[in-house]
């Protein structure tokens, strides 16, 4: 359709608002516009589905797709942009306004959710077959706020004001059966647009609802309320996303989301493969590949297996044959408390014929050990079912042809220990594939002003499909053109200054160094050291008025899960520390705290640009990759990190003279813990001791709530378990060291620049398009299939 965009944007706006352009209300517009991207990419979309259908496929189940907002997302992939803001105009309507609008599609919690929906973008981008599957969250993961201090969390019902970037699929529903409820699943999809390419992909998001609207029967019969109960009981299968990521929890509802979406999209795959290759299932593997990202969606191999053998004929050995060809595994963190184990009796209680089969899997397993000789000990830990719980991510190793890491140390890490007796068994299986993040959103989108530095030192938008390139100008750092990044960095920071004005009432200078730390709160990724930091800066400053130091801004932006008290009390512990700076009349002169509320994937494109430090300060060992290392990295921020996850892999991109890492090594922490005394670092680490005394003796406050005392505690005695397991006090003199010199050399603002340069021009390898190539090469064997 070749529509000119104002005559489809005037229809779109009406249609949604009865009114003309210029009299409707930025949401109506925005719903208009999004309805006009639609309208242009319909025939595109339909044409890459049937192409995809016929051919092999890469089916990627994940329980988390954290999209973030959709439009400029679209209009840049499509090269619409200027289109955009001209037809808007001419209806009196600012581009900028309207993009404001649109709520965040956030059906993740954290790095593993965006890792999703950077993927999708990058198989789009590359026109490879690939269907993301999830779930329909109405709640998206929580809002954010602060009550003195201390997170209150607001449920976030996105889709309430109506969502054009999602079409409900009537014709494709299915029918999802548990022993105890019967639900219809029905398909939800998100057209997923490519930069510069006319394929468009497919997330199918799947919603749960009551096979009929009401129980008649039950309601004829006076039992109303029998009938409401059952309804609401389907409706909760997908009202909400758990807020948890890290801590695993055995709530029967969250398994019942995972069977539900595994099995909906279960059927759909089977089903495509009879409609295009007949009923001989023996050869489905051949066109049908599917990645499970971490264990939530583990439930589809004994799913296919049912499907395979009750549905479609096949013997136990002809179906695991299949499977065994189909599945391939991502773990995504080494955190004992997060590997999902499920009770038996959950799943007899669900879904009895699926657990009848993972039974027969596990039998299997042990048979199959024995006669390998394996040791009874050895082989009751790996079996999928042991002490009457299910291992989620032991069915995952037994079934799959490939079971990848994410970054290189965590691949390492759990070949050696997590997954350890796996990798002895089957050490081909085992591949890293090194995480990425999508250039389009986190570059070219998020920071327009380096995105055309970039298209006028490489002299075209190469860069924006093969990162890579830039590396080819890594020395083409001419005077002008570090002047005109710190220029851009500069411009960046204003428009983030009067951002976090108008958002947090907070005033901030430009000129300071804006030091960085924004992810999910947990105590491995150490919020706390840069609090104890911060702290620590605000006393040498009280002591020594003097003192020559910058001007910094610290900035954080985490959600804790809510039931997680310790991660909400560093939360408190920061606007703590964030008051009793920023009130300081004269130590607010020099530094400032932010505490950027409801931090998700839209304040990071305000947050990431105007960056210089980023903070990547986990504990060594645990973080399995990270993400947003790598889009500060693109942005030209400089790393301030552990040698960890994907930290390690950034380093050795741009050179020790490029980055600023600190701390005990993965490698070198066990021998340390052995004689580890946070004690002693208390008593003689130089200011230790005032910052842990400051948490206790009211000098910042926790309202009465004893959590300072709590956070206090876990570094210096707790209890049964050893103390501060985090090695916080331990690494806190080296990061202090480190921290302290880079703000040093923030001065010699050339060479800063110069720095900040080679780390965006050797960021290509952290591309999600280097990712996906690999995963499609080695991994799915699939290949670009281009419309047009
Ligand atoms: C069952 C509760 C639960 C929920 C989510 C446990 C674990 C998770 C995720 C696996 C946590 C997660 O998001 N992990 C992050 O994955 C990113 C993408 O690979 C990595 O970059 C991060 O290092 C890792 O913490």
């Amino acid at each position: 359709m070749t529509h000119d965009l104002t005559t489809t944007l005037a229809s779109q706006v009406r249609s949604v608002s009865g009114r003309p352009t210029e009299a409707s209300t930025p949401m109506e517009v925005w719903q208009g516009l999004s309805s006009a991207i639609i309208d242009t990419i319909a025939d595109d979309w339909y044409a890459t589905q049937e192409k995809y259908h016929a051919g092999r496929q890469e089916h990627y189940l994940s329980a988390e797709f954290l999209m973030g907002r959709a439009l400029l997302n679209n209009l840049s992939n499509l090269g619409m942009v200027d289109e955009a803001r001209k037809a808007l105009n001419a209806f009196g309507q600012d581009l900028s306004v309207i993009l404001e609008q649109e709520p965040d599609a956030a059906l993740g919690n954290g790095g593993l959710g965006r890792l999703a929906a950077c993927f999708l973008d990058s198989c789009a981008t590359l026109e490879l077959p690939v269907n993301g599957y999830g779930i329909l969250y109405r709640y998206g993961l929580f809002k954010q706020l602060f009550d003195n201090g201390f997170q209150t969390e607001h449920p976030d019902p996105w889709m309430e004001e109506g969502y054009p970037f999602i079409i409900r699929r009537e014709e494709a529903q299915r029918i999802v059966s548990y022993a105890d409820l019967t639900v219809r699943a029905v398909p939800y999809d998100m057209p997923i647009t490519g930069y510069d390419t006319k394929n468009v992909g497919t997330l199918r998001l799947w919603k749960a609802e009551p096979i009929e609207e009401f129980d008649y029967d039950a309601f004829n019969s006076q039992r109303f309320t029998d009938a409401i109960v059952d309804r609401e009981r389907t409706m909760d299968i997908s009202r909400v996303l758990y807020p948890n990521d890290t801590t695993y929890e055995g709530k029967v509802l969250r398994v019942r989301q995972q069977y539900f979406f595994c099995s909906a999209s279960l059927q759909e795959i089977v089903d495509n493969y009879v409609d295009h290759h007949g009923e001989d299932l023996n050869d489905f593997a051949a066109f049908n590949a599917i990645q499970l990202n971490d264990t939530h969606p583990v439930l589809a191999i004994p799913e296919l297996m049912r499907l395979l053998m009750d549905e479609h004929g096949l013997g136990w050995d002809e179906a695991w044959a299949v499977v065994t060809k189909t599945f391939a595994y991502t773990n995504h963190t080494v955190l004992a408390e997060a590997l999902e184990t499920w009770e038996m009796s959950i799943f007899d209680r669900l879904f009895p014929r699926v657990a009848e089969i993972v039974r027969e899997i596990d039998r299997r397993f042990r048979e199959d050990m024995a006669n390998r000789g394996l040791d009874a000990g050895l082989i009751n830990y790996m079996a999928p079912i042991s002490e009457g719980r299910v291992h989620m991510a032991w069915i995952a190793c037994y079934a799959a042809y490939s079971i990848n890491g994410v970054a290189a140390l965590h691949t390492e890490i759990i070949k050696r220990e997590t997954l350890g007796p796996w990798h002895d068994l089957w050490p081909e299986r085992f591949n890293n594939k090194t995480n990425g993040v999508t250039p389009r959103r986190w570059l070219k989108q998020c920071n327009p002003r380096l995105a055309s530095l970039l298209d006028e030192v490489t002299g075209s938008d190469a860069w924006v499909r093969d990162l890579s390139v830039l590396s080819n100008y890594t020395d083409a750092a001419t005077d002008e053109v570090l002047d005109q990044l710190s220029a851009i960095k500069h411009e960046n920071k204003v428009d983030f200054a009067a951002w976090v004005k108008e958002r947090e009432g907070i005033d901030i200078d430009p000129d300071a160094i804006f030091d960085v730390q924004i992810k999910r709160l947990h105590e491995y990724k150490r919020q706390l050291l840069n609090a104890l930091y911060i702290l620590d800066l605000f006393f040498r400053l009280k002591e020594n008025p003097n003192l020559d130091v910058p001007k910094r801004v610290f900035i954080f932006g985490a959600k804790a899960a809510p039931g997680y008290i310790r991660a909400k009390a560093v939360i408190k512990f920061i606007n703590a520390i964030a008051d009793l700076v920023n009130n300081d009349p004269e130590i607010s002169k020099t530094i400032k705290v932010v505490f950027i509320h409801n931090y998700n994937v839209s304040p990071a494109e305000h947050i990431i640009p105007a960056a210089d430090v980023s903070e990547q300060i986990s504990t060594a060992g645990k973080e399995a990759s990270g993400t947003s290392n790598m889009k500060f990295m693109m942005n030209g921020a400089l790393t301030l990190g552990t040698l960890d996850g994907a930290n390690v892999e950034i380093l050795e991109a741009v050179g020790d003279e490029n980055a600023y890492i600190f701390g005990a090594k993965e490698e070198e922490l066990p021998e340390l813990r052995k004689t580890y005394d946070p004690r002693w670092h208390y008593e003689n680490v130089p200011g230790l001791k005032r910052v842990l005394d400051a948490m206790v003796d009211g000098t910042l406050d926790d309202a009465g709530s004893g959590w300072f005392h709590d956070l206090r505690w876990s570094l210096l005695e707790s209890g049964y378990e050893p103390a501060d397991v985090y090695y916080v006090l331990g690494d806190f003199a080296s990061y202090r060291e480190v921290k302290d010199k880079m703000a040093a050399d923030y001065a010699n603002s050339r060479a800063w620049a110069r720095q900040a340069w080679v780390n965006i021009t050797k960021s290509g390898r952290f591309s999600s398009d280097r990712t996906i190539s690999d995963y499609a090469r080695e991994v799915w064997k699939i290949e670009a299939e281009p419309i047009a």
